[in-house]
């Protein structure tokens, strides 16, 4: 493990303090157990490898070396219905992170992933310490990962930056750009920006207005991606005209168009 940090980070809170391994299990687990200490806010894990990496519902999340793995420490004072805000905030800055550092047109998917080219090259796995006001928010980007160690058969189809780009990025300007992003979008939440936090995420999306399909734990539902609500559940309109609520589930494009 060193301490030693990405240089020329320049930021007031995230990552002023950072943990960075070769492997880990998984940085949002060792990052949930520092709260307990606690640690600063803004302390940030990174790993070179994950070999537990988790993504939503314990589902595993592939991390090779190569990728940007990392979790944020904070303490969010906000109103219990804007904490879920933290995760759309994350997904835009690292939304912004990849526009910034490759040009490639990135776009947020509902909830919190992040796509290149309709391909999964991002995902956020935002975690409550529990019994604690500790938040946990998890960041994994497929950086420099050649194609073919991608996961295969995933639900959702998988890309990598140096896959889409077809050269390598600068990792450290990717960590860089993301931790800058993310203290932007928290500082932005904290000052009472909750509106504007959605309205940014709402213009990087393709979710909106689209047909969908949204599995979920009780079922599917079918219909069109209506709009985000203001503690950003996706609004689901079905082909009788009635609006569904989806606080959680995964989306697919497909579906019947009302
Ligand atoms: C996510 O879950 O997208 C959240 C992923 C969060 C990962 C970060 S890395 C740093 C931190 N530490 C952790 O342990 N986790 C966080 P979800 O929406 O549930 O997507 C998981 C699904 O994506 C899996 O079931 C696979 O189908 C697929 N998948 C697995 N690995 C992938 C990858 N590297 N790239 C794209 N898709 C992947």
């Amino acid at each position: 493990m060193t301490t030693a940090g990405v240089p020329n980070l320049g930021t007031r809170l995230i990552g002023r303090h950072l943990l960075w391994y070769r492997s880990l299990p998984s940085t949002n687990d060792l990052a949930l157990r520092l709260t307990e200490i606690p640690v600063p806010e803004g302390t940030v894990v990174l790993a070179d490898e994950q070999t537990a990496g988790r993504g939503r519902l314990g589902r595993r999340w592939a991390s090779p070396r190569g990728g940007v793995w990392l979790s944020v420490i904070l303490r969010p004072e906000l109103p219990a219905g804007e904490v879920p805000l933290i995760g759309f905030a994350g997904a835009s800055a690292t939304a912004g992170a990849v526009r910034e550092v490759t040009h490639l047109a990135a776009r947020v998917k509902w909830p919190n992933d992040v796509l290149v080219d309709g391909r999964k090259v991002a995902g956020i796995l935002a975690e409550a310490a529990p019994g604690s006001e500790w938040l946990v928010i998890g960041i994994g980007v497929n950086a420099n990962i050649p194609a073919e160690a991608l996961p295969q058969g995933a639900a959702y189809p998988a890309t990598s930056l140096q896959a889409a780009l077809g050269h390598a990025v600068d990792r450290d300007a990717l960590i860089r750009a993301v931790l800058r992003g993310l203290e932007r979008g928290y500082e932005l939440l904290a000052s009472g920006g909750a509106c504007e936090t959605l309205r940014r995420w709402r213009e990087l999306t393709d979710t909106l207005g689209r047909p969908v399909r949204v599995e979920m734990t009780g079922g599917v539902l079918e219909g069109k991606a209506h709009d985000i609500d203001e503690t950003g559940a996706l609004l689901v309109r079905t082909m009788d005209g009635r609006i569904h609520k989806v606080l959680a589930g995964d989306v697919r494009a497909g579906g019947a168009l009302p």
